[in-house]
């Protein structure tokens, strides 16, 4: 990564009104929680999508997918938010307008201070009623899962007794419409769009960032790894999220770590 571009990309932020910050699995990887498509380290690698991640799959082999998702939402507890989560945070605090959309599963974005992320692919702590949807609490569960998960069925609901399923957005299933449209929303008025850790590659998430340059906005990616949103990036800060963002925000805005000045 170029001194050159942070610095520039710096100077777009400090001067940004309204920012998006856009999040993928990336985000989280040095957290310890894996991606779903890097070779070697990605989930998709491991695991058939098709047997783990679509509505057809949790009906033909509930217990499978359930333990499943058990396992993941047991390593999310045990993970920490890292340097770009807080730089995340840092950003919202500084920025005079700022909002994280996430297409993460995970909750570091919260740990580590964000105040309200939109997640566009659902959460692993809001399970719901696969017939109803009534809202379930998470299951205490058990605070050690085996590697890999374990079949695990799933438990019922107390209003209708239908299997109770995870709260993400699988393939095929539409992206929950309120966050959808707030998501939209901000890239549309947005003036800057910060894009981290993700490949762009799944819609209509995807979308978020090609309507922000597409409207004007400045685009930033942060990613160690080319992906189709170069096209639209105005800077592309290729490195790792745990390492760019605290540059970036340091870079933007002096100590990351001071709280910010008022007026
Ligand atoms: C780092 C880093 C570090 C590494 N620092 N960076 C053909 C064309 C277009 C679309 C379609 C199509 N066929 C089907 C579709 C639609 C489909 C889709 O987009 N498919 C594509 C794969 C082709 N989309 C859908 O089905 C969506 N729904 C839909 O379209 O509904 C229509 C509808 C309307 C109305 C009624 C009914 C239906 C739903 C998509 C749901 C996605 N769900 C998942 C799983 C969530 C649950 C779970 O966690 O198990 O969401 S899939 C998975 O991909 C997950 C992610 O949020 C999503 C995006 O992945 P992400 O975050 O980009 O991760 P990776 O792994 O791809 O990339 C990681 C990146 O990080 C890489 O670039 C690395 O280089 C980088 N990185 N380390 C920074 N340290
Ligand atoms: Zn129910």
């Amino acid at each position: 990564m170029a001194k050159s571009d942070t610095a520039e990309a710096a100077a777009m932020l400090g001067q940004a009104r309204r920012v998006v910050i856009f999040t993928g699995a990336g985000m989280s990887a040095e957290s310890g929680v894996p991606t779903f498509r890097d070779a070697l380290t990605g989930l998709w690698q491991r695991y058939d999508a098709h047997a783990l991640a679509t509505p057809e799959a949790f009906r033909a082999d509930p217990a499978l997918v359930w333990g499943w998702y058990e396992w993941r939402r047991c390593a999310v507890r045990r993970a920490q938010p890292h340097e770009g989560h807080l730089a995340v945070a840092a950003i919202e605090a500084r920025a005079p307008h700022a909002v994280v959309i996430t297409q993460n599963v995970d909750d570091l974005h919260e740990r580590a201070g964000s105040a309200a992320p939109v997640h566009l692919h659902g959460s692993l702590f809001a399970p719901r009623c696969s017939a109803c949807a009534q809202p379930v609490p998470v299951p205490d569960g058990a605070a050690e899962e085996p590697d890999e998960g374990r079949r695990t069925p799933p438990p019922r609901c107390a209003y209708c007794s239908a299997s109770v399923r995870p709260g993400v957005v699988w393939f095929g299933e539409a992206l929950p419409q309120p966050a959808l449209e707030t998501a939209a929303e901000e890239a549309a008025s947005c003036d800057l769009l910060l894009t981290v850790g993700t490949s762009g590659l799944v819609y209509p998430a995807a979308e978020i960032p090609q309507v922000a340059a597409r409207l004007g906005a400045t685009v930033i990616q942060i990613n160690p790894r080319p992906t189709p949103l170069d096209a639209v990036a105005d800077v592309n800060l290729r490195g790792p999220a745990a390492q760019v963002l605290p540059a970036l925000v340091q870079a933007a805005w002096g100590d990351a770590d001071q709280p910010p000045q008022s007026g």
